[in-house]
């Protein structure tokens, strides 16, 4: 095989050891649901070999249906999460089976395709990058299942990521000039459909926080009477914070005056140098208006990751174009939490952004929305039947993102009422003309 496949077959097993260690777990566990938001465990795991079956198997191998009669049961569209629980999907020892019969059938087509062919799917292994994509972003999901489930001893917990830099969490803040950018990619070989074409867009001057929001100022806020005050929050948010009785970010509790989080069925003081996870759209957006910002575009978010303003393009990672690093971001569950404020110095952007890849998703102020030219490829459901003012944009990807799934351009995007993702926030603020990056100190 050649290099390039064998790092495709590498990347294959990578996905699906992640995706066993989660379901290393007895049939009770794997079979509950354990919240109407999410599927039970051994869901995902058969719906990753179906996907997997009909894009890589059937699409391009051209390979007869192994099991027709289950797709039915793993069209997302189908079925709603809360509803896969009452259907007969494949027990925990079927979908093994099922999935393991599977790759095994796709080493087989890696094998012989031809990656040269112009065909899309195969140019550039396409087809090869869609599965191990869509596997990764499942694994994640299975995180925040694993999480909800609130049971101990499942989920490693990994190395501790070097500690912070010393330097103040949280309060300052880098410029971004005015100027032109070029958003989205036309050029990165697994970029979905969604992160397609790249274009110019013109963006006036803006700040935005150097790291994001930290547990300790979101404490603030909470301390702050902020889930009190209906001046922070938004009209929906307002309706979402009574009717659901929020005070904090999922997980959180209090005894007395220590704050308190249950991460992976374990309960640990909030450590208030990490950035804040578990919270809302709605809450980002109450919290930014408290502290006097607003949440950034998502153009704003992308063009303070990855533009590189002298050279005139944009970096696939803040840092450049080398792959993500222990030194530079807190990805792919190397521990199982956000990294401590400060902690990758290494992995500022041009602008001086940090932590903008890893740790937690960021919420924008966005909602999900086609890139100019769009073109639907190779199914609307991926992305085009989200589009519309449904869903807000989060960026950078977290903590439990694989670095396959993480790039400056990639986008994700979820309901505005969503805690249970792995997401957190920072804020941004449009530059006014007294504000000039000459006369600020926190100039960069
Ligand atoms: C891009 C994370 C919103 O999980 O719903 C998985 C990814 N698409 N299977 C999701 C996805 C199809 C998607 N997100
Ligand atoms: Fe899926």
């Amino acid at each position: 095989m050649s290099d390039f496949k064998e790092r495709i077959a590498a990347e294959l097993t990578a996905a699906r050891d992640r995706s066993t260690a989660y379901t290393d777990a007895e049939d009770d566990l794997l079979v509950t649901q354990h919240s109407p938001l999410m599927s039970p465990l051994v869901w995902d795991l058969a719906h990753v070999g179906n996907y997997e079956e009909l894009w890589v198997l059937r699409q391009v191998g051209g390979i007869t249906p192994l099991r027709p009669e289950i797709d039915e049961l793993y069209d997302a569209f189908k079925h709603p999460r809360a509803d896969r629980p009452s259907l007969p999907i494949l027990g925990p020892v079927e979908a093994r089976r099922y999935i393991e019969g599977v790759r095994g059938r796709v080493l087989d087509v890696l094998d012989t395709v031809d990656l040269h062919d112009p065909d899309p799917l195969r140019r550039q292994g396409f087809v090869f990058g869609l599965v191990i994509q869509h596997e990764h972003q499942h694994d994640e999901t299975m995180l925040a299942t694993l999480q909800l489930s609130g049971r101990p001893g499942l989920v490693r917990d990994g190395d501790l990521p070097p500690g912070g830099s010393g330097r103040a969490p949280g309060a300052d803040e880098v410029f971004v000039p005015a100027g032109p950018f070029m958003m989205g990619t036309d050029t990165h070989p697994w970029a979905y459909d969604n992160e397609r074409p790249a274009h110019r867009l013109d963006l006036p001057g803006y700040w935005i926080d150097r790291l994001p929001v930290g547990n300790r100022a979101y404490a603030d806020f909470i301390e702050d009477g902020g889930y009190d005050d209906p001046r922070w929050w938004a009209p929906d948010g307002l309706r979402w914070l009574r009717r659901t009785r929020a005070f904090a970010p999922l997980f959180w509790t209090r005894d007395g005056d220590t704050w308190w989080r249950t991460r992976f069925g374990r309960t640990e003081p909030v450590p208030m140098d990490e950035p804040v996870q578990h919270v809302c759209w709605y809450e980002a957006d109450a919290y930014a208006r408290w502290a006097g910002r607003r949440l950034p575009t998502e153009a704003e978010w992308e063009k303070a990751c990855g533009w590189d303003a002298e050279a005139g393009r944009s970096r696939t990672y803040p840092w450049g174009d080398d792959t993500p690093g222990p030194g530079t971001a807190n990805l792919g569950h190397r521990a199982a939490r956000p990294a401590p404020l400060g902690a990758f110095p290494a992995g500022a952007s041009p602008c001086g952004a940090e932590q903008m890849i890893g740790d937690v998703w960021e919420w924008t102020g966005s909602w999900f929305l086609p890139h100019p030219g769009f073109h639907s490829f190779p199914y609307r459901e991926y992305s085009e039947v989200f589009f519309g003012s449904q869903y807000r944009v989060l960026r950078g990807g977290s903590w439990a993102s694989d670095p396959a799934v993480v790039r400056t351009t990639f986008r994700n995007w979820d309901r505005p009422a969503r805690r249970q993702i792995f997401s957190g926030f920072r804020c941004a603020r449009s530059a006014s003309p007294e504000q000039s990056p000459v006369s600020a100190k926190h100039s960069t």
